[in-house]
This record gives structure tokens, sequence and C-alpha cells, in this order.
């Protein structure tokens, strides 16, 4: 399909005088409306921690938790500014929380999943049940259960040497953007500030962490994993053993995703996350998907080469930085010292729609 050239003057004058009638013609835009292949408006994007911290504790200097509701600087797509979004269908942000503080409990309908960047000592609660985090730790809120998050610390009074004195930060991802375009987002607060605990922490692990799971009940969460935490000391065990057993991808090095234990597909029907692990001297093959992914660089360091539209980008990451690889646009990931990586992308979403395609390049 070829561009359009401009239209002729009795073409124009057709235009001009249905416009009224809220009527355009398709053919001055069905090339673009459906383009030979993906051309995302989002742009790759690096965000690094060392750069972003000191802009985070500022916040934590000017506004409580709950005051902010969620003290959360948002990871935005430089493409998009103003729409809260790394991609066109997904949000992310960092979010930090201080000894002592409270972010105050409420429901919705998108879903998050959250992912320790730094720090020890808080929880977040969801559905009567806390989980404290800790770095590297993968959590999710399903959508429409309450939650409410908080940091039991001393505070900077008793912060020398105490873990569980430091702040906490975490990457959240949110379908937010997806449930705008479908115009189904609910919200609402609840009267209590932080809900009551009605089951003791790690109730969800006991029931269904195990590769078992209750003979009796249906999925608590319907769609979503009834899991809540999926703790990175099992995660980073699993990699290590990957390593040990299996031999290494050339795109991928060893990379699993994390599941619902009930169905063996995605945890959440929105998000799909993965864990990585790249071997000291990995220098990877290029790979695209129509999924843009956001990353987060949990251990070690390495390089991320993308080819966009724009041109080629390199992109130097080390612990804690977060990159943003849009649809389609071919990535290959490198590392000198070996490193550990997390990502999420949409693909539940298009695997349902049966549109998700991947290809991996020479
Ligand atoms: C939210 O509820 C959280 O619960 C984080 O921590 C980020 C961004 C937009 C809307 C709701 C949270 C959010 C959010």
């Amino acid at each position: 399909m070829n561009a359009p050239h401009p239209a002729p003057a009795a073409r124009q004058t057709l235009y001009r005088e249905m416009s009224p009638l809220h009527l355009t013609p398709l053919w001055e835009v069905l090339h673009a409306l459906v383009p030979p292949q993906p051309a995302s408006p989002c742009v790759p994007a690096l965000w690094k921690y060392r750069d972003v911290r000191p802009f985070l504790m500022r916040a934590g200097e000017l506004i409580t938790a709950e005051e902010a509701v969620r003290r959360v600087l948002i990871l935005e797509n430089p493409a998009l500014r103003g729409q809260s979004a790394i991609t066109q269908s997904l949000y992310a942000g960092l979010q930090l929380i201080l000894p002592g503080e409270v972010a105050p409990a409420h429901r919705h309908t998108q879903s998050a999943l959250r992912f320790v960047v730094e720090g020890t000592g808080a929880y977040t609660a969801v559905d009567g049940e806390r989980t404290t985090m800790h770095p590297g730790d993968f959590i999710i809120t399903p959508s429409w259960t309450w939650h409410d998050h908080g940091h039991p610390g001393r505070g900077p009074a008793g912060a020398h040497g105490n873990e569980a004195d430091q702040p906490v930060v975490w990457l959240d991802g949110l379908d937010i953007p997806m449930l705008r375009f479908f115009d189904a987002g609910f919200a609402e607060n609840s009267p209590e500030k932080s809900q009551r605990v009605t089951r003791p922490e790690g109730a969800s692990q006991a029931r269904y962490g195990h590769t078992m799971a209750p003979v009796r009940g249906d999925a608590p969460y319907g769609a979503t994993s009834p899991i809540f935490n999926y703790p990175y000391a099992r995660s980073r065990e699993a990699l290590h053993q990957l390593e040990r057993t299996t031999p290494l991808d050339a795109w991928d090095g060893w990379k699993l995703r994390y599941v619902n234990p009930l169905t063996g597909g995605a945890p959440m029907p929105t998000m799909q996350p993965f864990l990585q692990r790249l071997p000291a001297g990995f220098d990877g093959r290029a790979w695209r998907q129509t999924d843009g992914a956001v990353y987060s660089v949990v251990e070690g360091a390495g390089t991320a080469y993308i080819e966009s539209p724009q041109g080629p980008l390199r992109f130097e990451f080390e612990a804690r930085d977060h990159f943003v690889v849009p649809s389609w646009q071919a990535l290959r990931l490198q590392s000198e010292s070996g490193c550990v990586l997390f990502s999420f992308t949409d693909r539940p979403v298009q695997q349902a729609l049966g549109i998700h395609r991947e290809e991996r390049l020479a």
C-alpha cells in the first residue's frame, strides 16, 4: 500500500463538505490504519537508577506515601509524554515507601505487578494477607482486590545497620493503558487505611506454591494466579538449576516465564513477566516480538542493542536500571560480566487475540 498523493480539488471539496456529518474517506488513511508491520509510536528508553533515585528520595522528603496515596515516579515513554504509559498498552513506575509509612487501601480493576528493586521490610497486603518484600520478589495485585502497602521499620532515627529501616523501592507494572482503551476502569477507596490481616503471611504460598493445589475450592482470583509473592530466592535458584542442566539459548540465555500454577499460563490475564540469566561473555542474537517489553535489571550489567526506526541504539545497563523495547524493534543482549534481567509484556492479551508474533533473527 503506497502513501497517498494530495487529493485533487474535487475530492478535497467532497471531503470538506462531508466533514460536518463526521464522515471521512478511508482511502486517504488506509495505508496508516493497516501498516505492513507494526510502526510503534513508542521509542526505546533507558532510566539509569543512579539518575532516578535522587528524585525518588526528594519526592520522599516532599510528600508522604499517605498524602500521595501512591508515591510513584512514572516511567513515561519519551514519545508518549502525558499519557502515563511506557508502551501503548503498559504503565510502569517506581514506587517508594519509607519506614513508618502507609499507602492506604483501595482497589481497582487494573491489575498490578510489583518487582522489588531496593530494600527490605516493607509489605504489601492483598485480600487480608501481607507479604514482606525482598529485592527481586515478583508480587501480584489481582484486579479488583483491596490492597495497601506499609513499612513498619523504625525510620531514620533507628536507621543504622538495620536493613528493615531502609527505604523500599519497587517497580509497578499495570495494565492502565489497556483498561483505558477499553473504558473498563473502576476504582474505590477503602474506609480502612490498612486492611485487617485475616490470613498469616505465607498462606497463599502454602496452598498453591508447591506444585500442588487444594482438592476443593475454585481459583480465588479467577484467571489471576493465587500465588501472591514469587520470591527471588526461588526464582534465582530455578535459573541456577537451569544453567547447570540445560543448554544456553543463543537469543535469551536462560529465560523462564512466571506461571499461574493452576493453569500453566501467565500469572495474570494482561501481563506476562519473565526472569532470565545471561552468563559472563554472552553475545546474544537479535529477535523481535509484537509485545513491547519493560526490563528491570536485577544483577550484573550488560548492553542492549535495539534497532529502532530512528536508527540503532545502544543502552549500557547495570543493576536497578530500567529500559523499554517497543513492539517489533529488534533487540540483542550482551553481557561481559553476566547478569539477571526481569521483564514483562502484554503477551497474554496478544495470545488471547491470536495476534502475537515473534521472530528470531540470524
Ligand atoms: C496503584 O494502585 C498502585 O497500588 C501503584 O501500589 C501504581 C498507578 C496508577 C493507578 C493505581 C499501587 C498505580 C496505582
